[in-house]
């Protein structure tokens, strides 16, 4: 088997031009090495189909993969996670799968975003369900580092990125952006250049991760990608399984107010002032709701308009008993 093997491989390589051989011999190394699966430092093999994907809790061991993928002229894609995958989780991975050769998915929850008193401890997670997800929608590589793995000794750099983290969220959760900025540049570190897909559900989040990209050149092209939601409207988050079956009824108002907002805005409306206090009313009508925030800004710097006009984003923010949601929703005129 192992010789039949290497002679298909010697066959093929020397049926080709000798300036692609190199890469090819890189690329079937590669692909020896993943469906081999087991017996690589830091790397188990998972699922029983034909595409098994590769289960690596070493941050070295998914540097290597990626940087062999490209060595053999294949894309990178990369779609960083918190884990307890859902649609809206599904549908990054397969863009990235329906965009490039190799899709990496990592699973981890990061302390440095949550604040003391935020749920960290909480924060759902099951990594089987993850990896069976994340294969289904056409990933080949699961990074699940450990905290020690990430960290292994307490962080003395700090990304931070200015403006863009500063309201909304960021005037909530003043040290969010901070660990997100941090973890996220540490991620494109380790998986090199690639393709990185993010949700437009976490829009504020989004546009930090493309500016720290752009001011600190990485050889990343960030995709956005469009909100993931329930019939009724209500966002996907990893976060909704916190919701008590009232809570989850009353969240819907969320968007309802987003697309009140929205419907001001296409009617006419160019006060921001006005279609805030609408999104307001409308969160607060709902008893179980606890208002953050609701808000209208420029899309590309999340600055606050004087008159609504161009490219505009509505973002809201509450709370339904433990859990508290975000979501947002586009507009031109
Ligand atoms: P997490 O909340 O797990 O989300 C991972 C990615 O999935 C993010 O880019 C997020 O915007 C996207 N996502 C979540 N819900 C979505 C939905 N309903 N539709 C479309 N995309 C959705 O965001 C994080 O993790 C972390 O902050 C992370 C970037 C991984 C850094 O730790």
């Amino acid at each position: 088997m192992g010789s039949n093997l290497g002679d298909s491989r010697r066959l093929l390589r020397d049926a080709l031009d000798p300036s692609e051989r190199p890469a090819y011999e890189a690329m079937a190394a590669a692909a020896h090495r993943l469906s081999r699966g087991e017996g690589r430092s830091g790397i188990t093999s998972h699922g029983g189909g034909e595409g098994r994907v590769a289960l690596i809790d070493r941050v070295d061991a998914f540097r290597k993969e990626l940087e062999a993928v490209r060595a053999a002229g294949r894309t990178v894609g990369f779609v960083p996670t918190m884990g307890y995958l859902h649609e809206g989780h599904a549908s990054l991975i397969r863009r990235a799968a329906a965009e490039c050769d190799v899709v990496a998915v990592s699973v981890f929850v990061n302390p440095l975003q949550f604040a003391p008193t935020e749920d960290l401890a909480a924060y759902p997670r099951d990594l089987e369900r993850d990896v069976a997800l994340a294969e289904a929608s056409g990933a080949h590589l699961v990074l699940s580092p450990s905290t020690e793995e990430m960290y292994p000794e307490p962080m003395a750099t700090t990304v931070s990125v200015a403006t863009v983290s500063e309201g909304l969220e960021g005037a909530q959760r003043p040290t969010h952006f901070a660990g997100v900025a941090t973890v996220v540049a540490k991620l494109l570190a380790l998986a090199g250049p690639c393709r990185a897909y993010f949700g437009e559900k976490d829009f504020q989040q989004l546009a930090v991760i493309r500016r720290l990209v752009r001011d600190l050149s990485f050889p990343v092209d960030v995709v956005g990608c469009a909100t993931v939601r329930e019939p009724d409207g209500l966002a996907m988050s990893s976060r909704n399984i916190y919701l008590t079956g009232d809570e989850r009824v009353a969240a819907t108002v969320l968007y309802r107010a987003l697309t009140d907002g929205v419907r001001l805005v296409e009617a006419g409306e160019r006060d921001p002032a006005v279609v805030r206090d609408h999104m307001h009313a409308v969160i607060e009508s709902e008893p179980r709701a606890e208002l953050d925030y609701a808000e209208v800004v420029r899309a590309g710097d999340l600055s606050l308009p004087d008159t609504l006009s161009g490219e505009l984003r509505l973002l809201v923010a509450a709370r339904f008993g433990r859990a508290r949601l975000i979501d947002n929703r586009g507009v031109t005129i």
